[in-house]
């Protein structure tokens, strides 16, 4: 399968997370893309930089203000203080319910915040080139389908899809999944279809397109009311406006096994199939691995090839952009596995 990798990923390394009070090393990190890349590499896919500018996509995707505020985020870090450039910024304080969003604060940290959905999310001196790049990588991916192409991977860290409108969060800067559909969108598909198998749920995503009726989200990820990110993702958000009915959550428990997954997947494919897509983009988390350090589904590697068989069923010129997974060195055998299975 053609691929594009992002060749600026590694300059997105931030060093701590925050888990429980205590700073742990970041589970989403640059040697994700290394075994993903190598994998692909041995199997004998094609690895492309990107070929396209998602500029023009990303200002219909995202807000112009959060894309000015990220682009020069760390510029102004730096600009507090010199001594930052070996330290990452993280908000603390946020504009919840009835706070105000619709002012910039003058302070950094808050403007941090008022663009942030969590603290999880640390921000390196490359986080800005690296999400763009991954977002040309994104678009590059949908030009080929388009052009003709059954089925391209973007190979790309960090990940988008809890990246809204206007917020990064849960690791994601740039919403790379978005960023395929609606430029199949502009390239001519009426109708085009999200299915996002992350683990987590998809919400910025999900927020992206809520209202739109052309786009449709499905999402099969942990149940929300356990797991991460907790305030969206829920079977009761089916869409408002011209979007009503092109929403489908599938929450499962923590736990569930690959019987009750793959049940859950033909629920996705069925509904996809009615909506009558004309392309398909698939956020293809890895994080429901059994051995996820993070995550709590269980599949085994072999599940991946029966999930890239199952895909290719649907028989629509595909996008898949790969989102968390955090086994980093079975990244790369279930990634390829995918690929091979939509492949056979
Ligand atoms: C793209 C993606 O998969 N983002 C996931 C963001 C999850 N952020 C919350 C991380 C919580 C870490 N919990 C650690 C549990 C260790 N036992
Ligand atoms: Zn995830």
């Amino acid at each position: 399968m053609l691929a594009f990798h992002n060749p600026l990923h590694r300059g997105h390394a931030p060093v701590h997370e925050f888990f429980r009070g205590e700073r742990v090393p970041c589970f989403e990190n640059p040697t994700r893309a290394d075994y993903v890349e190598s994998s692909l590499r041995a199997r004998g896919h094609r690895l492309l930089a990107p070929d396209a500018d998602s500029s023009t996509v990303l200002g219909q995707v995202h807000a112009a203000r959060y894309l000015a505020f990220l682009e020069g985020a760390w510029q102004q870090w730096l600009a507090l203080d010199t001594a930052n450039a070996s330290v990452q910024p993280f908000p603390s304080v946020w504009p919840v319910r009835t706070l105000r969003s619709d002012r910039e604060p003058d302070n950094f940290i808050a403007r941090l915040g008022l663009y942030s959905m969590d603290n999880g999310t640390p921000l390196a001196a490359g986080t800005w080139a690296a999400a763009k790049a991954g977002a040309d990588a994104a678009a590059s991916a949908a030009f080929r389908v388009d052009a003709g192409e059954r089925a391209v991977f973007c190979c790309t860290r960090p990940p988008g899809h809890h990246a809204g409108p206007d917020f990064m969060g849960g690791y994601c800067f740039l919403n790379n999944a978005a960023v395929a559909a609606q430029a199949l969108r502009d390239r001519g598909a009426d109708r085009v279809a999200v299915l996002d198998v992350d683990y987590h749920h998809g919400n910025g995503t999900q927020s992206i397109f809520y209202g739109r009726g052309d786009v449709l989200f499905v999402s099969i990820h942990g149940d929300p009311r356990t797991e991460y990110p907790f305030y969206l993702g829920h079977a009761d958000e089916t869409g408002e406006g011209e979007g009503e009915g092109c929403n489908l959550n599938l929450p499962l428990p923590a736990g569930t096994t690959a019987t009750a997954w793959f049940a859950a997947l033909e629920q996705a494919c069925a509904r996809i199939a009615r909506f009558g897509a004309d392309a398909l983009v698939v956020s293809l988390g890895l994080d429901t691995f059994e051995g996820d350090p993070i995550s709590r589904f269980a599949l085994a590697c072999a599940d991946f090839s029966r999930l890239g068989a199952r895909l290719a069923g649907l028989k629509l010129p595909t996008v898949l952009v790969l989102e968390g997974g955090y086994a980093t060195a079975e990244l790369g055998t279930n990634a390829g596995n995918v690929l091979d299975g939509f492949e056979q």
